[in-house]
Formats: structure tokens, C-alpha cells, sequence
């Protein structure tokens, strides 16, 4: 242990740890922009500055290391002054249109400099020139407001290996983006919006798509149904100060409708449709393989985070065939409801809006993508993030903390515990697993314990192998066959699990990627910031969701059922492959 003191009072802490880390522990709070824990430490916002005695330049606490008997200051004058003045260096060059940013009462910097009490603003600033790019359906950005923090340029590059953004020119010229100033549309961005949920400020965004969603709502020839991810329910109380991780499936539920919606219904029913509708065609590759001795594209890897299937058209077009052609539950519900649904209420496609509610920017592209048609219509209208689905209920002036709970409509808002998961990484694969090991084996797996334990939690690639015994007669080609499984969240770790098959050094069944560290419960688009203690907290509340429900297998979903009888006929079946299957694009 090292023994310091801070402003005068004793302290012993571990080797290794950092001034910053080390005020942390002694409750002393020091304000940093660019730093982002167990991320990015790299001392270039000034903003951390203390003063170390013998030490004759203030030091950003965020990059220096404790050391035996270090004296630190965290709050005498010349800090104070020091960590003054940078913040108003930044603002002298920060587009300062507070009031009308998506940032508002959100923002880091503002925050900063409120509580350094700056009260005005001495400096103008040299400005770079101003790129305000909308190229791609997801995100916006501005650079007018950028602060040159590098918190995005570090997301994508060391957690998403996607590297689109980074910095360019020296001192005031400084701007962060893609090369020459272009859009992101002209580099290998996937829209993850990791960059969106780092940003301290209003540099980086989701597209708001809150007006479209307001004027659907006011326009009496449209039928405006809503869907919600599994993620959202437990951080969307996050944006009125619930705490991380509080399940707010109910007062959503009853925001949405006093908002006006038409129907409102549960993305977890299209995840247990996806589950019939994947787990069937891994069961069909597997037989080709197995018994007729064809050549499929194994593993199989999931299809459904947006993010994923555009980095594979990116980076590894000649392993397309290997990603499940089930489109996203996102976009099955579109189709779902622009057809079947609509059907019931005698509606053609174009009458239906469809709204839905995820905590990934990338679903925006998704939706947009022009092959998502299924219906005849664009089978997904507007897609909101967590943030937006926040803004519009504050501004219906609904006091969202004291709303009681209601329930989601049927019948397409019924959805399993199995499909709650789908939100943590591992959640999908598990989800998967309890319905094949019931239909593979004709045993009933026991309801305390479904957990598939070894594809829980944050470590980025885990796996489990699991032999297949006790088959039923239609399976029996799987007696004895060892099932190898693998999941990966975030890019940087699916690249790595993609590169040790390609090398040959192992080989697996099935895969899910999600795009976001932790899975969707860590989206582009859910508030900000997603540190793992709140990702810990969501996946704990998710896990809850799950364990709360009796209905907790998708092939037990009722309403699923009766979609195949009613309307689809069977998984894979002719109306599922025209509705519910896509292709990809190199
Ligand atoms: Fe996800 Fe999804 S689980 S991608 O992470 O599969 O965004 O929450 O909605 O579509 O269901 C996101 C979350 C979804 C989809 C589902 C999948």
C-alpha cells in the first residue's frame, strides 16, 4: 500500500492507482471530461488538474500515478483558477446554443462549468470550421460543438475496432471525424452510436425523430402502433432519476398510452417469433451438415443487432452465408403488424405507422434499409432511442415517476422471460438453447434453473459446450453431438472470435454478437453514461424481468402460436421466408 495525503488528511491506497482514483476513494469528486473509466485515461482535457507538492506544473490526476508520501491538493486557489480556465478555453470555442441542444441540463460541460461557477464568459475563441454532418440515418454530428475530448474516437476504435472517426490539425483546428471532413456515410461507420453515449457534450447524436413520431400521432388516417425493446425497461426511468437498473415495464406501458398510441406492443413477441424462427433454421443447417452431407455456412451467427450485420458486410463480406437470415425481432414485428395485424383491423400497410423504441442508433439504418419491406410498406416507420422515448414523455408533461403500471395490448404484446434476455449479452443464445434443448430432447428443462450460466455476464467472448443426450425420434441425428456455442459483445471482441475461426483455432455451432458492450442493455441510445456498474444493474433488472414470469420458453408463447396457425403457417415456412428472412449485400 502507498500512504498519501489529500488536501492534509492521510490516506493509504494500492500501487497502481491513479491521483484521480485515489480522490475518488477518499469521496473528493474532481471533475473530468475526457476520461472515461476502465476506457479512456489520457490527461488531454485539463480539466483533472491538482497540484502535487515538489511537483512545480499543476498534473491531470486522470494519467498520474500515486507515489509514497505524495502530497496532493485537490481544491486550493491555483487549482481552482487552473481547472477555471480550461473550462472557459473550452467554451470559448464550444457552440454555446445551450437552450435549444438535445444536451440540456444533460451535458458535461455545462455541468462543469456550473460547478466551477463560471459565471461568464471572458474569451472568444478561435473556431474550426463548422461540419454539421446528417449523412447516415442514426446519427448527427456537429463539430462546432466537439471539445476534441477523443472519448469517441477511443469507443470506436479500441471497443468497436471500426476506427471511422479520429483526430485531424493541431491546437484550435482540432476536429474529430471521419478523413478530409467527410461524412460518416463515407467510412465503415456502423451506427452503433457507442461514440453518441460517450460524448460529454452535443457533438454526437441520435437523428431526433421525435417530430415525425408526434405527427404520426396527430394524423387521424394513421394507425400508430408502437413497439418497445427488451432494453428499455430497465433504463428508461434512468432519463426522470430512477436509478439504474429500476424495471419500468408498466409505467412505460401507461406513458405510452396516455401519449396516444393506437397499439402498443412488446418486441419481446417478435424475439420468441425469432427464436421458432432461428432456432429452426440452425436445426436445419445442422442436419444438411449432419446427415444429407451438404455444404452450409456454419457456424451460424445471430442476425439481430444491426450494428453486427453491417460491420460483416464491412469487414467479412465472404462470410454473409453464415449469418441467419431471420431479420431482427425489430423488423419481424413491423411486418407482423403491417400485415397481420392490420389485417385484423381491416388496414392496408400504408394506413399503419410504426413506431419503435430501442436503445440502439443503429436501428434507425436498420429500418431505413430498403429491402425491410416486407408488408409492401416500410415495414418499421420511425425508430426512437431510450433518449428520445424520454424527451417526447417530458414533454407531454407526464410525471412519469408517479404513473401507475398498465399492461402491453394484445395480442402481439405478449413476449417470455426468454425474450427479456435477449437485452444482456448471452441472453439471446440462452434463450435459443432452452427452446431447443425442450424440442430436441422432449424433456422439460426444470423452471429454477434456466440460466445457462456460463453465457452470463461481461467477459467478452464466453463459451459453452453442451452434449446433446436423449434425443427425440425427429432429432436423433444430434444424439451424442457435442454442441459448441459462443458469444461476443462489442465489435472489437466479435472481430477477435471471427478471427480465431478464420485461423482455424475454433469452431463452434452457433454465435451471437451483439454490437454494445453488455448487449443492448449498454445501446448507443440508452441515457448516458453507460458505466458497467449501470450495466451491471440493467442486466441484474432484466434477469429479474425473466425470473418474475411464469411464461418464461418462447416456444410456449401462446400468441406466437396462434400467429403460425393463423397466419404464417410453420417456421421457415413460405409466408415466414417472404415476411420474416432477409439477404445481406457485400
Ligand atoms: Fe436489442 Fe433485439 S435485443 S437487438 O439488443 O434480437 O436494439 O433491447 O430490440 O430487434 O428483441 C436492440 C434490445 C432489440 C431486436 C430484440 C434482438
Amino acid at each position: 500500500m502507498i500512504d498519501i495525503t489529500i488536501d492534509y488528511k492521510p490516506y493509504s491506497v494500492e500501487e497502481g492507482t491513479t491521483v484521480l482514483e485515489a480522490c475518488k476513494q477518499a469521496g473528493i469528486k474532481i471533475p473530468t471530461l475526457c476520461y472515461l473509466e476502465k476506457i479512456q485515461a489520457i490527461g488531454a482535457c485539463r480539466v483533472c488538474l491538482v497540484e502535487i507538492e515538489g511537483v512545480k506544473d499543476l498534473v491531470a490526476s486522470c494519467v498520474m500515478p500515486v507515489s509514497d508520501e505524495m502530497k496532493i491538493h485537490t481544491n486550493n486557489r491555483r487549482v481552482r483558477e487552473a481547472r477555471k480556465l480550461v473550462v472557459e478555453l473550452l467554451l470559448s470555442e464550444h457552440e454555446g446554443d445551450c437552450q435549444i441542444c438535445d444536451r440540456n441540463e444533460d451535458c458535461e460541460l455545462q455541468s462543469i462549468a456550473r460547478d466551477l461557477g463560471i459565471r461568464e464568459l471572458r474569451y472568444e475563441g478561435e473556431k474550426a470550421p463548422r461540419c454539421q454532418d446528417e449523412s447516415t440515418a442514426g446519427l448527427v454530428r456537429d463539430s462546432a460543438k466537439c471539445i476534441s475530448c477523443r472519448r469517441c474516437v477511443t469507443v470506436c476504435t479500441a471497443t468497436q475496432s471500426v476506427s471511422a472517426l479520429f483526430p485531424q490539425s493541431r491546437g484550435f483546428k482540432t476536429t474529430i471525424g471521419p478523413a478530409f471532413g467527410k461524412g460518416l456515410d463515407t467510412v465503415t461507420c456502423v451506427q452503433c452510436g457507442q461514440c453518441s453515449a460517450v460524448c460529454p457534450v452535443g457533438a454526437i447524436s441520435e437523428r431526433d425523430q421525435t417530430a415525425e413520431v408526434w405527427a404520426a400521432l396527430d394524423n387521424p388516417d394513421l394507425t400508430v402502433v408502437v413497439q418497445t425493446a427488451p432494453a428499455i425497461r430497465a433504463a428508461l426511468g434512468e432519463c426522470f432519476g430512477m436509478e439504474p437498473g429500476t424495471l419500468v415495464t408498466g409505467k412505460m406501458t401507461t406513458a405510452l398510452r396516455r401519449m396516444k398510441f393506437d397499439a402498443i406492443f412488446d418486441t419481446n413477441f417478435s424475439a420468441d417469433l425469432t427464436i421458432m424462427e432461428e432456432g429452426t433454421e440452425l436445426l436445419t443447417r445442422l442436419k444438411k451438415a449432419l446427415v444429407d452431407g451438404e455444404e452450409v455456412a456454419l457456424p451460424m451467427f445471430t442476425s439481430c443487432s444491426p450494428g453486427w450485420i453491417q460491420f460483416m458486410e464491412f469487414y467479412y463480406p465472404d462470410m454473409l452465408a453464415n449469418l441467419s437470415t431471420c431479420k431482427s425481432p425489430q423488423q419481424m414485428m413491423g411486418a407482423m403488424v403491417k400485415t397481420y395485424y392490420a389485417q385484423k383491423l381491416g388496414k392496408k400497410p400504408e394506413e399503419m405507422f410504426m413506431v419503435s423504441v430501442m436503445p440502439c442508433t443503429a436501428k434507425k439504418y436498420e429500418a431505413a434499409r430498403p429491402e425491410m419491406n416486407g408488408s409492401g410498406a416500410q415495414d418499421v416507420d420511425v425508430v426512437l432511442t431510450t433518449r428520445e422515448l424520454g424527451r417526447m414523455i417530458t414533454e407531454a408533461g407526464i410525471d412519469f415517476v408517479s404513473l401507475e403500471d398498465s399492461e402491453m395490448d394484445a395480442p402481439l404484446g405478449l413476449g417470455s422471460g426468454a425474450a427479456d434476455i435477449f437485452a444482456n449479452s448471452g441472453g439471446v443464445m440462452e434463450a435459443a438453447l432452452r427452446t431447443a434443448y425442450e424440442l430436441v430432447t422432449g424433456r422439460e428443462l426444470p423452471f429454477e434453473n434456466l440460466h445457462v450460466t456460463p453465457v452470463v455476464g461481461l467477459e467478452g467472448i464466453k463459451e459453452a459446450a453442451i452434449t446433446i443426450e436423449g434425443t427425440v425420434p425427429a432429432w436423433s441425428f444430434l444424439e451424442g453431438v457435442t454442441a459448441k456455442v459462443a458469444v461476443a459483445h462489442s465489435l472489437a471482441n466479435a472481430r477477435a472470435l471471427v478471427e480465431k475461426i478464420r485461423a482455424g483455432e475454433a469452431e463452434y455451432h452457433f454465435i451471437e454478437v451483439m454490437t454494445c458492450p453488455g448487449g443492448c442493455i449498454g445501446g448507443g441510445g440508452q441515457p448516458r453514461i453507460t458505466t458497467d456498474e449501470v450495466r451491471k444493474a440493467r442486466i441484474k433488472a432484466i434477469y429479474a424481468e425473466d425470473e418474475g414470469k411464469t411464461l418464461r420458453k418462447s416456444h410456449e408463447n401462446e400468441a406466437v402460436a396462434k400467429l403460425y396457425e393463423d397466419f404464417l403457417g410453420a417456421p421457415l415456412g413460405h409466408k415466414s421466408h417472404e415476411l420474416l428472412h432477409t439477404k445481406y449485400f457485400e
